[in-house]
């Protein structure tokens, strides 16, 4: 799997991506992750990427043609999606990342200001996808979250204590409690049944958990969950 990244600011794909799980798995080459910066293809001595929007109103746009020049510049290979990273986009959610993480190359096109022109989108037609009802000034937090969620549905990505099995989500459900030590701390013990070593006694528990917290916390989740498992 490799991720190109087109953004006008590559050191904030680079400083998350060099930390922790992300970090260990690029040494490992368990994935790539590469940047594009759409400065690189202006053509003018400014290396201008923005301009003011016709019609009037606040903010700059990103211009059309370095932002195309860049992604046409980019090595496609067979199996490859393109993303735009945008309020407008369809809400990612755990089915999307489990299907790009099929892909063999995933683009993800960042952008910055009030957006893009319009043209982007006419000729890249990438699919766009939003993290939320929410406004950020650019795309590469969306896309490091992308990223993060997808790299660690790839095998080798998490060590086997990291497994994403158990994750929030895998079994449509919210995760049950998690302890580890002290078995008292200012008054509150771990639950009697997590230290019994009774795995059957344990995994009901959990289960029975994980319903309970995901019914209060995400009444949406659970009545899907409940349609799906009757
Ligand atoms: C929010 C999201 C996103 C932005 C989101 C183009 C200029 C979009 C800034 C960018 N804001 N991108 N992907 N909710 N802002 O996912």
């Amino acid at each position: 799997m490799k991720f190109d990244v087109m953004t006008l600011f590559p050191e904030m794909i680079e400083d998350y991506c060099s930390h922790s799980i992300m970090k260990r798995a690029l040494d490992n080459e368990i994935f790539s992750v590469n940047t594009i910066n759409p400065r690189d293809y202006t053509l003018d001595k400014h290396r201008k990427v923005d301009d003011t929007p016709y019609g009037g109103g606040a903010g700059m746009v990103l211009m059309a043609q370095p932002y195309v020049d860049a992604y046409e510049a980019v090595q496609k290979v067979e199996s490859s999606v393109t993303i735009m990273l945008s309020p407008q986009g369809e809400p990612l959610n755990d089915n999307i990342v489990n299907e790009l993480a099929k892909f063999e190359q995933v683009i993800l096109m960042c952008g910055h200001y009030e957006g893009f022109d319009e043209r982007i989108r006419d000729i890249i037609k990438p699919r766009e996808i939003s993290l939320g009802d929410f406004v950020l000034t650019g795309g590469e937090l969306p896309a490091l979250c992308l990223i993060d969620a997808v790299s660690r549905k790839i095998e080798g990505t998490l060590g086997k204590i990291e497994s994403a099995d158990e994750d929030s989500f895998s079994n449509g459900l919210l995760e049950y409690p998690h302890y580890t030590k002290p078995r008292e701390y200012r008054g509150l013990a771990v639950p009697e049944v997590l230290l019994n070593g009774n795995h059957k006694e344990i995994n009901e528990f959990r289960l029975q958990k994980s319903l309970e917290r995901t019914k209060l916390k995400r009444p949406d989740l659970y009545e899907k969950w409940r349609k799906i498992s009757s």
